[in-house]
């Protein structure tokens, strides 16, 4: 990565235990390092497509109707290593307001594509960028993106992309635009080192490259951490997530797989608890988790972003 881009703060698994991702806990990715936006003079653009293109600040955002919404933030991975799983993820409850209210008080036409840009701007990759830029399908973002305004009953700190950040639950990181200042309405995609060039990937049955959004299936083993001295009975617990629900985790003993015990995920794009209780042998083992969602996604063994995610323990006698 350039220099100006920040990875401040990658948490370990063990770090990720509760339900709600502590604010501290949440990692921090910023291409060009952290933007500081002053909400005094901030204003949120709703242009394009629109009938009447809307000009907002702060107090008009926040007098508008809000919702909290819990979803999982997940990094997809360095883009230009797209194969290394890097494990930056977080279940967060946002807080702001639904893009839907902002599109029909603009009057937003039947188009295909809603676009959100960052105040933030630089070099990336050796390439000079006036701004952060992604765009997401105009439905998708009506039916559940939000422009949030706090994060787990907080305002926004600047790392998270004060004043306001676009966030697509289900989606992956990169999509959630922080420092946002302006949503268009277009009928096509923009050309843009972070839409059409990074963060894309072609999987099986893909015509061709595209852009990065459905969470992958994933899970992570939180307890017990890796390195630990254990007893002889243990509960090997974690989270599972994805774009679609997970509809089963296994657990792996040294390789002997068994089927979890696995929360449903209900009404939000969440995180979901799993656990299994199991006996170890005293000495050396590998636990593993393994996750299905309802699309009949796996996690891979190995040699992709989401793999399954593996720890190792020694149980005393
Ligand atoms: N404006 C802007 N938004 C951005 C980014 C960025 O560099 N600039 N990085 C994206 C990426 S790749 C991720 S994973 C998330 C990280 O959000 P966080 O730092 O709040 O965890 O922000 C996304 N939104
Ligand atoms: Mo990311």
């Amino acid at each position: 990565m350039d220099p100006a881009s920040t990875t401040k703060w990658i948490p370990g698994p063990e770090r990720l235990d509760a339900r709600v991702t502590g604010v501290d806990d949440v990692y921090v990715i910023g291409h060009f390092g952290i933007a500081h936006v002053d909400p005094a003079t901030w204003r949120l653009r709703v242009g394009g497509d629109v009938a009447t293109p809307l000009e907002l600040d702060l107090p008009a955002l926040r007098a508008m109707p809000a919702v909290d919404v819990p979803a999982v933030l997940e990094c997809f991975g360095n883009p230009l290593e797209p194969g290394v799983f890097v494990r930056r993820a977080a279940n967060v409850v946002w807080h702001g307001v639904p893009v839907a209210a902002l599109l029909e008080a603009a009057g937003a036409a039947p188009s295909s594509a809603l676009w959100a840009t960052g105040s933030d701007a630089g070099v990336f990759a050796g390439t000079a960028c006036t701004e952060y830029r992604k765009d997401v399908p105009l439905a998708v973002a009506r039916e559940r993106a939000v422009v949030a305004l706090g994060m787990n009953g907080a305002p926004l700190t600047d790392e998270h992309g004060a004043p306001a950040r676009f966030v697509v639950p289900g989606y992956f990181g990169t999509n959630n635009v922080k420092w946002l200042r302006e949503l268009t309405v277009a009928d096509r995609r923009p050309e843009h080192l972070f839409t059409t060039r990074l963060y894309q990937r072609t999987l099986p049955g893909d015509p061709g490259p595209q852009p990065v959004r459905d969470l992958d299936v994933t899970s992570v083993v939180t307890t017990p951490p890796d390195g630990a001295r254990t007893g002889a009975d243990v509960t090997v617990t974690g989270w599972a997530w994805g774009a679609h629900p997970v509809t089963s985790v296994e657990v792996a003993v040294d390789g002997r797989w068994r089927t979890a015990v696995l929360e449903p995920r209900g009404e939000h794009r969440t995180w979901q608890r799993f656990a299994l209780d199991v006996t170890l042998a005293p000495g050396e083992h590998v636990l593993a988790a393994r996750a299905t969602d309802a699309a009949g996604r796996v996690q891979p063994a190995d040699g992709a972003r989401n793999a399954v995610h593996a720890v190792a323990v020694v149980a005393d006698r």
